[in-house]
């Protein structure tokens, strides 16, 4: 897990480069959700696979901005699952991006997740590995992801990041989010996931969440590349995350770009959308 961890450091460092001078135009190709690619994807998404292909740990890698999974190493014991740049429009407009890794055993299943970690590209680069469950907040300086603590999540928090169109939203979806505002949660939401669940973790809790709508039924985060590795970070920090109903690690993955209805969150405000979710 070392050497991973280790990889994903390399892969940081050299993706903080290519945001910091590469073109930023957009390619002529398309991902495996239909979003057209930034050269900065594609390159990061290149930068982190030649990285892993050194761990001889690692059996398969799948990447948001692959079709399908990469086999690395027949002996490998890991299958790691990334979005090399989530949020990568908004590095033109200059807005924080990350990369998210989940590390599985032996396949792509939610309960084989044993490891996560995301970097976040903002005033500074940080770095989040979650493991053995504790979840720990690193801070890159001159050259080196330096220890700074370990992050945990109130009981109760005051952020609120509501995701997708309001206008698609079930009803008593916006009924609950309009009664998180009325008892004076705070709107934090850039769009950008990664900087958007990192504030929330480092703020001691609140809500982020993208809901199953009319316009995207099963939501629009991807299970293995964004969901799933957020969601053992927030369980390691004393949160949950679900997908309204049910836990979503325990959710089954059909095919590798599957997405799902997600909520993150500290205890209290996830009890909250159960309640609701339950109800309707
Ligand atoms: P919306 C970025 O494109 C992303 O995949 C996540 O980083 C972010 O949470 C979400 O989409 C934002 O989606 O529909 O609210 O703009």
């Amino acid at each position: 897990m070392k050497q991973i961890l280790e990889a994903i450091e390399r892969s940081a460092i050299r993706i903080k480069h290519a945001i910091d001078v590469k073109d930023i135009g957009y390619s002529q190709e398309q991902n495996s959700s239909g979003e057209t690619q930034l050269q900065l994807d594609i390159q990061s998404d290149l930068i982190i696979e030649e990285e892993l292909s050194h761990v001889k740990s690692v059996h398969t890698i799948a990447s948001e901005e692959k079709e399908l999974p990469m086999l690395l190493s027949e002996t490998g014991q890991y299958f790691i699952a990334f979005d090399p740049l989530d949020g990568s429009s908004l590095v033109d407009v200059n807005l924080s991006v990350g990369s998210i890794f989940g590390i599985y055993d032996g396949e792509f299943v939610g309960s084989k997740l044993i490891a996560s970690c995301y970097v976040v590209y903002g005033p500074r680069v940080e770095l989040v590995f979650a493991y053995n469950g504790k979840v720990k907040l690193y801070l890159l300086q001159e050259g080196e992801f330096e220890y700074v603590k370990e992050i945990h999540l109130n009981e109760k928090g005051k952020i609120m990041a509501p995701g997708g169109t309001q206008q698609f939203w079930a009803p008593y979806h916006k009924a609950m989010i309009d009664s998180f505002f009325t008892t004076g949660y705070r709107l934090r939401y850039s769009g950008g996931m990664v900087p958007d669940l990192h504030q929330i973790l480092l703020k001691g809790g609140g809500l982020f969440s993208y809901p199953g709508a009319t316009d995207k039924p099963e939501g629009k985060l991807r299970q293995l590349f964004e969901v799933f590795p957020f969601a053992m970070i927030f369980e390691m920090a004393g949160g949950k995350a679900i997908d309204g109903k049910i836990r979503v690690l325990d959710k089954v993955t059909a095919h590798v770009h599957d997405t799902t209805p997600c909520f993150f969150g500290s205890k209290h405000e996830i009890s909250v959308v159960a309640d609701v979710y339950g109800r309707n």
